[in-house]
């Protein structure tokens, strides 16, 4: 049996139920195989692979805090550090009722490739709770914030671990986590990033993901002799990631005509108003049903999804797996151009493959989706600076960062033969730079 086989195996046996984080693993190593196969003997002697699958740490730890109606609540809170061969660890914090030591042992694994991937000095981590701000009063947010700070900030610090948002935390809980943390520590430096502009955090970086991936599309089209304006886009989510993905899309000249939450999607043939969907969501923390009460034209669907409204361009901006094999072949038969991911691992591995055989240009979110992490490290570089940079400063940055990601793995899918398979090329590029570091750092 080869090397990779033989630690896709043992990570099999040893994470056993654990199926977010095998199908992340198992998606990088199989790509891997062509880099791994030419220098088997060295990765082998050196471990690198059974390094690379096993976090540096999982810090899994108990929060308690008081609902309004004077209950105590207790949840689970995780920190899983993972790989800091080229930087402090990073990656952010998902709140949501679903979250397991799975889902961010997935996270953190795609993160170290990701970061990797943006050139900034900056390893892989993430975390987050079965605590789900939905539905919520911000007292009780704030309560339990300040209670998971409680243990978080013995293992984060500027140049340690510096966590930012995910699902289920934006801006108010980064808020509420930065001033618990400066109350246990009497510290005003960078330990989080996503804060608000009057206290350290960086313009530009609330737009970045959605932005950036829309930077990375627009290069990724225009390399294959495609354009963005006039194309037809259908985003999944409307959240963070999904409202300035639809920004950008719009200002690059492209008509979003859907978005969607967990409860169902809208579909408004003639353009979404994301001024209406912002105020929806933004502001209210409101259903997306609730558009129709403003634009009684368009519809709203439930119980079938989003992939079934035709469009040129794809953009699963949600959650992991929000995208399968059926859906890729109903967006096939629609005629889809591209699909790129905002959302971490949003589509099937059988999807991803149905979508390349077909010759539908994909782009991997470990790639597409980094805009939102570089932006935090250079929100991590104006803190430490003490500086604050303009947004056109920020946002010429991202979208260098986010062309420099197209060319290296378009590079190296053609240097391993496999032109187009941006997938291949992105994992093989990040890989590269995280074993380099990893050798010259010994063990
Ligand atoms: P938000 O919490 O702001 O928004 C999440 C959106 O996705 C909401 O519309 C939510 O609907 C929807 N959603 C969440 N879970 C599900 C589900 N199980 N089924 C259907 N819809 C769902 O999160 P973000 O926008 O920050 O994150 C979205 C994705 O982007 C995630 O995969 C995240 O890991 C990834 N990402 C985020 C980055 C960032 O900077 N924030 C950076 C890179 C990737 P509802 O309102 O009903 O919950
Ligand atoms: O998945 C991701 O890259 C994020 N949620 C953002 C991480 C960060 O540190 O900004």
């Amino acid at each position: 049996m080869g090397y990779i086989d033989q630690i896709l195996e043992a990570v099999k046996a040893i994470n056993s139920g654990e199926g977010e984080f095998l199908q992340a693993v198992g998606e990088v190593l199989e790509s891997l195989r062509p880099v791994i196969e030419g220098n088997e003997a060295l990765y082998k002697k050196e471990a690198i692979l059974e390094q690379l699958v096993e976090p540096d740490r999982l810090v899994s730890f108990k929060v308690p805090w008081v609902d309004d109606s004077g209950n105590v609540q207790v949840n689970r809170g995780y920190r899983a550090q993972f790989n800091n061969a080229i930087g402090p660890y990073k990656g952010g914090l998902r709140f949501r009722e679903n979250v397991t030591a799975s889902i961010i042992k997935f996270l953190g694994f795609e993160q170290i490739f990701k970061n990797a991937l943006t050139g900034l000095p900056i390893g892989g981590g993430k975390g987050g709770s079965d605590f789900d701000p939905k539905g919520k009063s911000d007292r009780e947010v704030m309560a339990f914030c300040k209670s998971f700070m409680m243990e978080l900030y013995r293992h984060i610090g500027a140049d340690i671990d510096v966590p930012a948002g995910d699902i289920g935390v934006g801006a108010r809980e980064i808020g509420y986590l930065y001033g618990a943390y400066k109350r246990l520590t009497h510290e005003s430096v960078g330990i989080l990033t996503g804060k608000g502009l009057s206290y350290g955090g960086s313009l530009t970086r609330k737009e970045a993901t959605g932005y950036g991936l829309l930077y990375f599309t627009q290069v990724m089209l225009l390399a294959n002799g495609h354009q963005m304006a006039g194309k037809s886009a259908v985003i999944s989510g409307s959240g963070n990631v999904a409202i300035y993905a639809a920004e950008k899309a719009m200002s690059l000249g492209a008509v979003v005509i859907a978005m969607s939450d967990s409860g169902g999607y809208i579909h408004d043939p003639s353009g979404i108003d994301l001024d209406a969907v912002k105020e929806i969501k933004e502001v209210r923390r409101g259903r997306l049903y609730e558009y129709l009460e403003t634009h009684p034209k368009a519809v709203y669907a439930t119980g079938k999804s989003i992939w079934h409204v035709p469009c040129d361009i794809a953009l699963p901006c949600a959650t992991q797996n929000e995208l399968d094999l059926e859906d890729a072949k109903t967006l096939v038969l629609n005629g889809v151009l591209a699909v790129a991911e905002g959302a971490n691992m949003p589509t099937t591995m059988e999807a991803v493959h149905f979508l390349q055989s077909q010759g539908v240009l994909y782009a991997p979110g470990k790639a597409s989706n980094a805009g939102g992490v570089a932006v935090s490290a250079l929100e991590m570089s104006q803190n430490s600076q003490r500086l604050s940079w303009s947004f056109e400063e920020v946002d010429q940055r991202l979208s260098g960062i986010m062309a420099g990601i197209f060319k290296k793995a378009e590079a190296a899918a053609i240097k391993y033969g496999q032109p187009g398979d941006y997938l291949l090329g992105a994992n093989i590029a990040a890989f590269e730079r995280v074993v380099e570091a990893m050798l010259a750092q010994g063990v």
